[in-house]
């Protein structure tokens, strides 16, 4: 019954309506729907790789799918972190911080299992990352019970870790020691997603300060900190930067180091991945999706042209999300060419790792968020669900459930028509 209320049924094209109705099945799968002491590891109950430990994949790619289609399952989820916040204090103080900071691989009671510590300190956006799902939850939901119980105190600590995080410097301040999505950036510092994802923390926590005790000192260091990050843009062009370091990274022929979908690093060491300007997934781009009214439709184009030639897609995360950039920015053809690599990464183990290591679930969730937000153009246009179809030529419509603030409602959209009705 649930399976069935989740579904996506594609008029015109059985094949992909079939695979995603996998995926959708395995997302089902391995969300502990009703249970916040536990969460959705990266590769679910499908295997022990990574020990089983959850990453942002939960939050940023994953937890739409519950949100939409089982809020309660949602709140769960974030329950997980709301449950984490005395380990991710913990956490911050060990690391000489303030506030709560989340670890980049957290076991179930709330503790870094990340080995290699520069991965670890560097990836600090999993914090903010959290912060967002919560933002972008109560969007959906208005569930002020939940801000009540705990969500409004997480982002206010989490809010509260990045003055500790920060460097001060005479134009403003420096992230340093930082590492974005992009984990073949080497170290760098002012990575523009994880810069964007603290602003967005820091203005979600001011928005919940009123059911946290906090004074206006604070409040104001919040404001002043936002305005203070700085979001890197290539001075003569003005167009974005992945951070500060990435321009001055050694130009590749990126064609010899990826021949096929198979990951460059089973051929080319890792020393040299992180020398060498290329992307190892969606980084800038994969923050257009989830900050899309930040950035203006040229701010948009311009770092397709810029990024995604560059991207070696060699995480499972990124096929998905170039497909929803895509599919949201009117790049009809790269929309398609990207969703079918994605909706068949597990079925049929298109990077040759999915009989080694399991499913994807990051990639699942994203997936489906390719198909409902970016070809259906699901949005929250003035907190209202909006459409903005953008279907593959030979799909004829598309139509889906979903919930918002407590609410069913069924979707359909062809290529000249869309329409959201109470289910
Ligand atoms: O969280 C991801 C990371 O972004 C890329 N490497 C694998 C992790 C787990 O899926």
């Amino acid at each position: 019954r649930r399976w069935d209320d989740c579904a996506v049924r594609i008029d015109g094209d059985a094949e992909s309506e079939a695979a995603l109705g996998w995926v959708i099945y395995e997302l089902l799968a391995n969300i502990p729907a009703r249970d916040s002491t536990v969460s959705v590891g990266a590769r679910g109950l499908t295997h022990t790789r990574y020990k089983g430990c959850c990453f942002w994949d939960t939050e940023m790619f994953v937890l739409p799918f519950a949100l939409l289609t089982d809020p309660e399952a949602a709140r769960n989820l974030l329950g997980f972190r709301v449950r984490g916040l005395d380990a991710a204090r913990e956490h911050a103080r060990a690391m000489n911080g303030s506030g709560a900071r989340y670890p980049w691989m957290v076991a179930l009671d709330g503790s870094e299992q990340c080995e290699s510590w520069d991965i670890g300190c560097s990836e600090v956006h999993v914090t903010a990352d959290i912060a967002y799902a919560v933002g972008q939850y109560l969007d959906w939901t208005h569930d002020e019970g939940f801000l009540r119980r705990g969500g409004a105190e997480l982002l206010c600590e989490t809010a509260r870790f990045w003055p500790s995080r920060v460097t001060p410097a005479p134009d403003g301040v420096n992230l340093l020691f930082c590492k974005g999505p992009d984990e073949y950036c080497g170290i760098t510092s002012n990575n523009l997603y994880t810069n964007c994802m603290i602003k967005r923390n820091l203005e979600l926590a001011e928005a919940a300060a009123k059911y946290v005790d906090i004074t206006e000192d604070e409040l104001a260091s919040w404001r002043e900190l936002g305005r203070k990050l700085k979001l890197p843009r290539d001075p003569d062009t003005g167009r974005y930067r992945q951070d500060d370091s990435f321009h001055l990274l050694e130009e590749v022929d990126i064609t010899k180091l990826k021949p096929d979908d198979t990951a460059a690093y089973s051929r080319v060491c890792f020393d040299a991945l992180q020398r060498l300007r290329v992307i190892k997934q969606a980084d800038v781009l994969l923050l257009m999706t989830r900050l899309p009214a930040w950035f203006s439709e040229t701010e948009k184009l311009a770092a397709w042209e810029d990024f995604e030639p560059l991207c070696l897609h060699d995480s499972t995360l990124s096929f998905a999300t170039h497909a929803l950039f895509a599919a949201q920015n009117g790049l009809d053809e790269a929309a398609e060419r990207y969703f079918n690599k994605a909706l068949w990464l597990d079925l049929r183990d298109v990077m040759s790792n999915t009989g080694k290591e399991g499913l994807h679930l990051a990639c699942l969730g994203e997936t489906w968020q390719a198909a409902v937000f970016g070809f259906a153009g699901l949005h929250l246009a003035d907190g209202r669900p909006a459409l903005a179809p953008r279907l593959p030529a030979h799909w004829r419509a598309m139509e889906f459930k979903f919930h918002f603030q407590g609410k069913k409602y069924s979707a359909r959209v062809t290529h000249d028509k869309a329409e959201i009705k109470e289910a």
